[in-house]
């Protein structure tokens, strides 16, 4: 299927002339903050990546699930370039008509009141830390400055201090002290240890319904059922980090769905705008978002006219291409062929819509090498915390596409 196949035990290719001059470029002018496979890409089409040399592979990382819609989805791209020969940017200080139809769209779609537009994941976040904040000084009446929020151990909410200050990751945290005060850690899954840290200050509980960084680690059923009896028995707030796992990828529009709740508010990004664009929201109730009022949050681009009509096109894509029922239907096929691998080298499989974690064995070494494996058989994905190959498609992926690269798996684990 793919024209760039290495059979196991080959060595590894060389790269060409062409890669090798672009990584030793980066190498030199960048600054080294990744160490990204040895793939330079240079098209992307669908579920197809294209590297410089005109090598394809299958994505199977979707930019962490940025391109739920597929590469390069052309009904995006032409409502991008519409958009762009028209109008790119007005900053919040006026208004355009891009902006009204896409919080509409947005919020008659999730079932929340209201919208705020930001730019990148960790910037959705942080107004949504902003919110429960605001809402518990202005609405709970907690004393100022004491507003508290739970969050969860193995979290990973984005990059910014604030956020990499609540993170339990010391690769997130690292020499970036010191943090800003007011955030207890429980662990995961942990329903009595989330109560046990709610005190008369709690603001909010924040927490992701599954951890993507963590390596897809979905919570013991009844754990977001949980936490939203808790959030009301103690009139606190349940947000929830919907940036990865929503918008299709675990075979409901959002994660939360899978436990018939409703959460006050979440985060989205990354596949809101397929990849094409940073566009990021916080969606809450009329009456959280009520904390807002004029010019006391903001950003020079959040829900700027070419955002919108990304945005817009992303979400008619996820609904009129039924990706999220794909994700849903394609994602049980995942799982049972991904359990059914013969192999001795997984722990585990967690596996929810077209979103997998594969656990490898201490025993048999680490995830990495064997992602450098499935690279050199046309496929591309990230391992996760050293032990988990991390596997998130694009939503468009087909039943063969799926038959055909966990048989590669099955072979680099055999
Ligand atoms: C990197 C990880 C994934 C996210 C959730 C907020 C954000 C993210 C649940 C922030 C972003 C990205 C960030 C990117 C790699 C990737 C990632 F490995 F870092 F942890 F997906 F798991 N909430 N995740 O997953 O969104 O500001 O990036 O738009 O930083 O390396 P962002």
């Amino acid at each position: 299927m793919y024209n760039n196949h290495f059979s196991i035990g080959d060595e590894m290719p060389e790269l060409s002339v062409k890669s090798k001059a672009l990584i030793e470029q980066e190498n030199q002018f960048g600054a080294q903050n990744y160490k990204p496979l040895d793939v330079v890409c240079s098209k992307g089409e669908g579920v197809f990546l294209t590297d410089v040399d005109g090598n394809n592979y299958m994505d199977f990382l979707a930019a962490y699930s940025a391109v739920n819609q597929g590469h390069n989805h052309p009904y995006i791209a032409e409502a991008m370039i519409q958009q762009i020969r028209k109008l790119a940017l007005t900053s919040r200080a006026f208004r355009n008509d891009a902006f009204p139809p896409l919080l509409e769209k947005l919020c008659k779609l999730t079932g929340f009141d209201r919208a705020l537009l930001m730019n990148s994941g960790a910037e959705a976040v942080e107004t949504a830390i902003k919110a429960a904040r605001k809402w518990a000084y202005d609405v709970k009446g907690i004393e100022y400055p004491k507003a508290e929020i739970i969050a969860a151990d193995g979290n990973f909410h984005g990059r910014t201090t604030t956020i990499v200050g609540f993170s339990t990751d010391p690769d997130s945290f690292g020499g970036f002290g010191p943090f800003t005060p007011g955030f207890k850690v429980v662990p995961y899954g942990d329903l009595k240890a989330a109560e046990e840290a709610i005190t008369p200050n709690t603001a909010a509980i924040f927490m992701e319904p599954i951890q993507g960084e963590g390596g897809v680690v979905i919570p013991p059923r009844g754990f977001l059922k949980g936490l939203r009896e808790l959030a009301d028995k103690h009139k606190c707030l349940l947000i929830l980090d919907e940036i990865q796992s929503g918008l299709g990828r675990t075979g409901k529009l959002f994660a939360f769905e899978h436990e018939g709740i409703r959460p006050d508010g979440v985060t989205i990004g990354k596949a809101l705008s397929g990849g094409f664009y940073p566009v990021s929201a916080f969606l809450s109730t009329k009456e959280v978002m009520g904390v807002f009022t004029p010019g006391i949050h903001g950003s020079t681009y959040g829900g700027n006219p070419l955002a919108c009509a990304v945005a817009s096109a992303a979400l008619d894509v996820l609904i009129n291409e039924k990706l999220v029922e794909r994700s849903c239907e394609l994602g049980a096929h995942f799982e049972q062929r991904l359990s059914g691998m013969k192999t001795d080298k997984v722990e585990e499989i967690r596996c929810i819509g077209l979103w997998a974690g594969v656990h490898i064995k201490a025993s048999a070494g680490k995830a990495r090498p064997y992602c450098y494996q499935l690279k050199d058989r046309g496929m591309l994905c990230k391992d996760t915390h050293e032990q988990t190959i991390r596997l998130a498609p694009p939503l468009v992926i087909t039943r063969e596409q799926i038959d055909w690269a966990v048989d590669q798996i099955e072979a680099v684990l055999a």
